[in-house]
């Protein structure tokens, strides 16, 4: 399908990575002297912009409001819901001195702001009337991580962390909530034709404070696993404690419920992981900070130079007036080849070829950038063959990714198999599951590798099957795989 082959994108994924950040001007990571802390370069920040734009858009339509909130959270905030701290713990950075003096109270960069925001939401919510009320902010946290760091997909300051919280009258509109925002994110990730895997997350592997966390995975180029959204029902785990009290329409009064949910850099990340290749990125032209570069080949004659400048004004204003963000490549000291390969590197979608015989016969060579497909176009029909390329594109790369995902999807039924497949392609395997914590812990040791959770409802082929561990019968499945 595609002509680019995916050799070095799959087997060394780590160092196509980090080449492909560097080769395309995405991200300067490694640099910079703090640990798990880059720097957005402008192609690489243009991106993250439209990927911003376009969570922005879709959270505002579902009746999200945009908020900011201090990055600063005093301490005893921070430790006022115990499961919540205990989990935050060992990841929080401290602000202990203002100048030479100490302060009398700690300050914490928020890791996320469950705290923060259930502080302020104790003041301005009463009663069921002001509910439900649906808040965003997109911005820095920070997480003093031990595992490995790695740019934009395990970072301590992570910079695009979008995370909404809302409040409910009722533990079943919470319930609800978490059903819209999973539906929200379905919508993101298939904007940006990222394929993912829904799972309530177990018991044991939930956020800290969650009643039930539901998580959307991601299987990366190198067969493990990226989680790269997640959804809480934080019950009243946070108003009880931060009194978040409202008047019911019986008129009596009850704490609120709540959710939040967030994703990160990690959607940039993914975006660049699943539709990449040996030649480098590969960006949907919807969120394509450059939708197409014309390459003009240079014109040795002197007297055909002034209507082959004339022909690209041309096919510049088709390009204005059809909205498309485009470029030309002037660069006289720079030979097409080297330009193509610059450009292939940036995953611009169409490249747009032109020297003087296509001037001469009112055409351009157009490439796209996911198959590299050659097509001569006449000028007329330039606006509508561009236009129909960019969802061809994004289709053809949406399904790619999805193939691939479902691809290193594998139920199997023993332990024997799971640790074969794991050991052979990685991905996921999905094993029968009678739901107990201590199977799935055993599990966990036996393959060598991490539960994802459950299938949100219970799937059909499980009927009749047995726990690979106690051999009781299955109620679901249970999902393992080498993760980030
Ligand atoms: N307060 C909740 C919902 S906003 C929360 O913090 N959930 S979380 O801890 O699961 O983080 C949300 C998402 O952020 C995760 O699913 C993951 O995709 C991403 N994320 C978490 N930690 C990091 C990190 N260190 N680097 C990059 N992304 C991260
Ligand atoms: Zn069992």
């Amino acid at each position: 399908m595609s002509g680019v082959p995916r050799e070095k994108w799959s087997k060394e994924f780590s160092r196509w990575f980090d080449w492909v950040l560097e080769e395309a001007g995405i991200y300067d990571y490694g640099r910079y002297p703090v640990k798990g802390m880059g720097v957005w370069l402008p192609y690489g920040f243009q991106i993250r912009r439209r990927v911003t734009e376009l969570i922005r858009d879709i959270l505002d339509s579902a009746g999200h409001e945009e908020v900011l909130f201090p990055l600063l959270i005093p301490e005893h905030l921070l430790r006022k819901e115990s499961e919540h701290i205990r989990g935050f713990e060992a990841e929080v950075y401290w602000v202990t001195h203002g100048g030479a003096e100490p302060l009398d109270v700690k300050l914490a960069l928020r890791p996320t702001s469950e705290t923060s925001i259930s502080y302020m939401e104790s003041f301005w919510i009463k009663s069921y009337r002001d509910l439900p009320k649906k808040f965003y902010q997109i911005v820095s946290i920070f997480r003093y991580e031990t595992k490995a760091t790695r740019p934009m997909i395990r970072l301590r300051e992570v910079t695009t962390f979008k995370e909404a919280h809302t409040v409910h009258e009722s533990f079943e509109d919470a319930d609800r909530q978490v059903g819209e925002a999973i539906e929200l994110y379905k919508c993101i990730f298939d904007e940006l034709g990222i394929p993912y895997l829904i799972s309530r997350r177990p018991e044991w592997d939930k956020f800290a404070g969650a009643v039930y966390t539901v998580a959307f995975d991601l299987v990366m180029p190198d067969g493990r696993t990226l989680q790269i959204g997640t959804a809480h029902h934080l019950g009243q785990n946070f108003t009880i404690p931060f009194e978040v009290r409202i008047q019911l329409r019986d008129e009596s009064l009850d704490y609120a419920w709540q959710t939040s949910y967030g994703i990160s850099d990690r959607v940039v990340a993914s975006l660049i992981a699943v539709h990449g290749d040996d030649r480098g990125l590969v960006i949907p032209p919807n969120v394509a900070p450059i939708q197409v570069v014309v390459i003009p080949i240079p014109v040795r004659d002197e007297q055909s130079r002034e209507k082959f400048n004339n022909y690209l004004k041309k096919i510049e204003e088709i390009l204005t007036s059809n909205n498309i963000r485009y470029h030309v490549d002037l660069r006289d000291d720079v030979r097409p080849g080297r330009k193509f390969y610059e450009w292939e590197a940036k995953g611009v979608p169409v490249r747009i070829e032109v020297g003087i015989r296509e001037a001469e016969a009112g055409t351009v060579v157009v490439v796209r950038r996911d198959t590299l497909e050659k097509q001569t176009v006449k000028l007329e029909e330039l606006g509508a063959v561009l236009k129909k390329l960019f969802e061809e594109i994004r289709e053809n790369l949406r399904k790619r990714a999805w193939e691939w995902l479902n691809s290193h999807v594998t139920r199997v039924e023993t332990v024997e198999e799971a640790q074969r497949v794991l050991s052979e392609k990685r991905g996921v395997i999905e094993l029968p599951w009678c739901g107990r914590e201590g199977c799935g812990l055993e599990l966990e040791e036996l393959v060598d590798a991490g539960v994802l959770g459950s299938p949100l409802r219970r799937p059909e082929w499980v009927k009749g099957k047995k726990c690979p561990v106690c051999g009781r019968p299955a109620v679901t499945s249970i999902r393992l795989a080498k993760k980030y």
